[in-house]
């Protein structure tokens, strides 16, 4: 075929597929099967393949392309990407009308209500018609540019009808159905399901292959425009119909409302109806509609003042209790978990709830055969909230812990002021096991491949039992375990020798040493700069560090004057792992799926586990900002013992309140 032929007829199989693709994606209105769009696909495949200097980054062929990057530049916002002020509750809503009006010095605002997408915000930028650039939010003004995964989501257009430059903005995010199958899979491999769809977008989005983001189904929903100079409407609900007019594709159950009430009564629809959407939302955002009105408002430092997002609160659902097992953490601590019947709750099944300790059980009356009420505490994790008495039946049977270790039958204690109660035998299987599955967590050593599973198929195997063990597995001893082929040996074996040129901060977390969290070991890398310099260090040296308390130092000490640590660092050294500080930077990727990322926590009250500059350090590291008052910038508050006027205020405000076993257990689940 001669050339022009070729690009004529290249031309219209791409302007047919991108008009089939966008039938598709983005109005769910397929006008042809799929076997058509495959036949020119294909079509367009073998014009590109014999003509190849006329592919062009637009064609619908080339949505996922190139080589793995080895990591993502930096993207700057030219309009900083804001976040939302919250609403927790109807009053909110009236307040934000109420200051709206004011700042107007008008009675009449119009507003439009949008559903919340709990995904990940991200910029598309077009030039010239053509995708170019999508970027993460990042810290707002400084995204990543993750425009390889972005072009594989198919309902975003790699072309638009619009040449002046555009940047549109919205939330990609994980389809319930994709997210199940995706965890089904995760689970089935052995590795660790996402917590929610949330997580499972971010993930997705943050892998340096884009073949990867491709295969997981993502989609997107754009609501807003960042620069676009000859923005010529006058009101945001003529920005998403033309949104969507341009080809992208935008949510349809926006509503203009004329009134509070009526925005009040959207909130109030939703409520019900959100779990009957095939994607998630965590709350509804409000908006003035007019744009003069938008500018005359502006914004603050963080967010606009004409708009706000209505949270939904923690949804809650009723399931049967049926057992409740123990567990003993790394630290001995012997947990109760409630097993429970598989019930839906925020997006996924909940079988297990941490009931955390035998005081909980008491104060909640939780007995076996109970009927309860459980929510996800900061939507992740699963906890009891009560029992439904009327439900009794008579059989339900009330429940005393042991006085025996579950996994090696030590005595149990409960050391001075604690709730908990603990194994102390330092051989107890159980927590030498956690302590493993520590240690190769991504805080940690991050290991990739050796997750938990595996962990414990070494352990029952009796080829690892310490740290060291780790390092001296042989190929023929993994070989023959379950779900191990060559391949998978090969690559373990070689995260296993990657680890060893971890910076010192990484082992030292790793070890587990009591009260020295991720940020704390850092610290003491930082500082000490070789394991020989802390394994000498005095209590004074210590706690000279700033942000090294007492108690840390009191336990470094302890730490390293056992003579099995002695050994098993000495063991380590000769098996040749780094023991120096090489001056890593923590990467914020690693952080922003964290409850706490951008978050603004309060301490408040006596705690009985963490100190405070441990929570304050472990939250900091997680990307949290920990302050002292409450007000209404605050998103969470941590109440401990005898918490008093914070607390008070933080209820009267209607802010997310946690005890301190929530911020433990989110802190280590983050820390995993
Ligand atoms: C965040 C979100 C917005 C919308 C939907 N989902 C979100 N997660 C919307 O406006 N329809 S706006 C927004 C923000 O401005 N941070």
């Amino acid at each position: 075929m001669e050339e022009m032929k070729a690009r004529e007829e290249i031309n219209s199989l791409r302007e047919d597929l991108n008009k089939y693709n966008h039938e598709y994606y983005v109005l769910d209105q397929p006008s042809v099967s799929d076997a058509i769009y495959d036949q020119k696909l294909h079509q367009l495949k073998e014009l590109e393949t014999a003509f190849p200097h006329l592919i062009t980054a637009d064609s619908p062929t080339q949505r996922v392309g190139g080589e793995p990057l080895d990591s993502f530049n930096k993207v700057q916002h030219q309009v900083p990407m804001l976040s939302l002020s919250n609403a927790f509750n109807e009053n909110d809503l009236r307040d934000f009308d109420r200051r709206v009006k004011d700042g107007l010095g008008v009675e009449e605002v119009t507003y439009v209500c949008e559903l919340k997408i709990d995904g990940l915000a991200v910029s598309l930028r077009y030039e010239n018609g053509v995708f170019t650039q999508g970027a993460t939010r990042g810290d707002g003004t400084t995204g990543e540019d993750i425009t390889s995964n972005l072009r594989t989501i198919k309902s975003i257009p790699l072309r638009i009808n619009e040449t002046e430059t555009i940047e549109v903005r919205g939330e990609a995010f994980m389809p319930q159905r994709s997210f199940l199958a995706l965890n089904e899979a995760k689970e089935e491999n052995g590795e660790e399901p996402f917590a929610n769809p949330r997580n499972a977008a971010a993930g997705s989005l943050r892998q340096l292959d884009p073949k990867i983001a491709a295969k997981r189904n993502l989609d997107i929903f754009l609501y807003a425009v960042g620069q676009w100079e000859s923005g010529a409407l006058t009101a945001h609900s003529e920005r998403l119909e033309h949104l969507s007019n341009l080809g992208f594709k935008t949510n349809p159950e926006w509503e203009k409302c004329a009134t509070i009430d009526d925005v009040i009564a959207y909130v109030n629809g939703w409520v019900t109806k959100r779990s009957d959407l095939s994607y998630e939302i965590d709350g509804i955002v409000i908006k003035v509609d007019q744009l003069v009105y938008q500018e005359q408002l502006g914004a603050t430092a963080k967010s606009p003042r004409w708009a706000i997002a209505y949270k939904f609160p923690a949804e809650e659902a009723i399931t049967k209790l049926y057992d409740i097992e123990l567990s003993v953490g790394r630290t001995g601590v012997v947990t109760p978990t409630a097993v429970l019947e598989p019930v839906k709750v925020a997006g996924t099944t909940v079988q297990r709830a941490s009931l955390h300790n035998e005081d909980l059980i008491r104060e909640k009356d939780i007995r076996i055969n109970d009927t309860v009420v459980i929510k996800k505490a900061g939507d992740i994790i699963p906890e009891v909230v009560r029992v439904v008495t009327e439900e009794r039946e008579g059989t339900e049977q009330p429940y005393h812990m042991p006085s025996q270790c579950p996994a090696c039958d030590s005595e149990l204690v409960r050391l001075d002021e604690e709730v908990a109660l603990r194994c102390i035998n330092p051989n107890c299987p159980a927590q030498l096991k956690e302590g493993l599955i520590h240690f190769v967590s991504r805080n940690a050593m991050n290991i990739d491949g050796l997750g938990e599973k595996v962990i414990e198929q070494l352990f029952e195997a009796n080829l690892v039992k310490s740290i060291a063990d780790i390092y001296q597995l042989k190929r023929e001893q993994l070989l023959p375990l379950e779900r191990m082929g060559e391949k998978s040996v090969d690559n373990l074996l070689q995260a296993i020798d990657v680890s060893k040129s971890n910076s010192l901060e990484k082992l030292l977390f790793g070890l587990g040493i009591r009260y020295v969290g991720s940020k704390a070991a850092k610290t003491l890398a930082m500082h000490f700069e070789t394991m020989n310099n802390l394994k000498a260090a005095t209590y004074e040296d210590l706690i000279a560090v700033n942000e090294i308390g007492d108690k840390m130092a009191d336990s470094i000490v302890q730490y390293f004057s056992e003579e099995e640590v002695q050994q098993l660092v000495d063991q380590l050294k000769d098996l040749e792992l780094n023991m120096s500080y090489l001056g890593q930077k923590p990467k914020v990727e690693e952080i922003a799926d964290s409850p706490f990322y951008d978050k603004t926590i309060v301490l408040t009250g006596k705690m009985e586990e963490l100190t405070r500059p441990e929570a304050k350090e472990r939250i900091e590291s997680l990307g949290g900002k920990v302050t002292g008052s409450v007000s209404k910038k605050t998103s969470l508050v941590i109440a401990g013992e005898e918490a008093g006027s914070k607390l008070d205020k933080a209820n009267e405000l209607g802010i997310t309140v946690w005890d301190e076993q929530q911020l433990i257990d989110a802190l280590n689940e983050m820390e995993k």
